[in-house]
């Protein structure tokens, strides 16, 4: 038994220096088989594996496009709203766990590595070789990656999107139009094109996180939230003061934070695209175009633009009572405790 365990590659081993492990899906070092929590999403895995959840994987995605949304429920990865480049046409994905909505493309990481769908533009929708792929994002017309080697992204270079500077460690990546930022052990680095400045990253302190939106960007750090570039609709200047972000994602003229429970947003509000609804508990986030979508206790909810139906939820396959105790985790005191409702 040993043995045959000791045979398993590095590369496919999520516990390389110990043999009688060899799957930690969440990468924080305690493997599957001890972990309660094998994907660290704050839900257990018996109360997961009661409830028809995947305890080994993140559940529920979402993400926002120009004209399309996309997320992932119990049942897989679904997208709707303008289907003019079959971008709303999701191929067939095996155990999906990452997804990512670009321009006019998506893209989706499964066990196969990366898949993407819709249009493709120069190659867009074509991933490169890649190593052991931990990530993947959509921009416009063009796609990255994380794997191995730190960074890697194919499609359309005219604002240089291709010209990935060097990287240490680079923890996450973000893209929506024409530049991508990634967080790595120096901080924020972004690259491609620097229109309104969006690529040049003020001081920072601690950088936690950044998301690169349409002609700006921002990040969270130990002040609160930073942005930087376009200030055409007070994305840049009106940043509210916030207690402890922890979640940033910049959409077309917007962004929005998820701030000690709640999401806030500022921006350009032309279609509410910053006047989130009434949320219970919302976990995600993902700041469109000119719509704004969230993951709360009530399932997934999107607000603002809704041209081609891209804010208007499908049915989704999400658990709403994660205890099982018959009352709704929106109005349950305990919503992962059946004894306490
Ligand atoms: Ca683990
Ligand atoms: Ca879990
Ligand atoms: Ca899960
Ligand atoms: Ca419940």
């Amino acid at each position: 038994m040993l043995i045959l365990m000791a045979m398993v590659e590095d590369g496919q081993d999520g516990m390389p220096l110990d043999a009688s492990e060899i799957k930690d899906s969440d990468g924080d070092g305690i493997g599957n088989s001890v972990d309660t929590d094998d994907d660290n999403d704050g839900v257990s895995d018996v109360l997961e594996n009661a409830s028809g959840r995947n305890s080994e994987v993140d559940d529920y995605l979402l993400g926002t496009g120009r004209k399309f949304s996309c997320a992932m429920d119990g049942d897989g990865v679904k997208c709707w709203g303008r289907n003019a480049y079959q971008q709303t046409d999701v191929p067939t994905l095996v155990n999906p766990t990452k997804l990512s909505v670009g321009y006019q493309h998506a893209c989706a990481m499964d066990d196969t590595g990366v898949v993407c769908w819709g249009r493709d533009v120069e190659g867009s929708t074509v991933p490169s070789v890649l190593s052991n792929p931990t990530d993947v994002m959509a921009g416009k017309f063009y796609s990255c990656a994380m794997d191995d080697t730190g960074v890697v992204c194919w499609g359309r270079n005219y604002k240089k999107q291709m010209l990935i500077p060097d990287l240490s460690n680079p923890t996450s990546v973000s893209s929506m139009n024409q530049h991508t930022c990634a967080v790595d052990d120096t901080g924020v680095v972004c690259w491609g094109s620097n229109g309104h400045g969006r690529r040049t990253v003020p001081s920072l302190s601690n950088a936690t996180a950044a998301s690169a939106g349409w002609a700006h960007s921002c990040a969270i750090d130990d002040s609160g939230v930073v942005c930087w570039g376009n200030d055409n609709s007070g994305q840049i200047s009106n940043v509210p003061e916030l207690s402890n972000p922890t979640v940033i994602s910049s959409g077309g003229f917007h962004s929005c934070a998820l701030d000690d429970g709640n999401v806030v947003c500022w921006g350009r509000d032309n279609a509410g695209q910053s006047t989130p609804p009434t949320l219970v508990n919302p976990t995600k986030l993902s700041a469109g175009y000119d719509n704004t979508c969230a993951l709360d206790d009530t399932g997934m909810v999107c607000w603002g633009n809704n041209g081609n139906g891209k804010s208007t939820v499908p049915a989704m396959n999400i658990v709403t009572d994660n205890d099982g105790d018959g009352v709704d985790d929106a109005v349950d005191a305990a919503k992962y405790d059946a004894s306490v409702q």
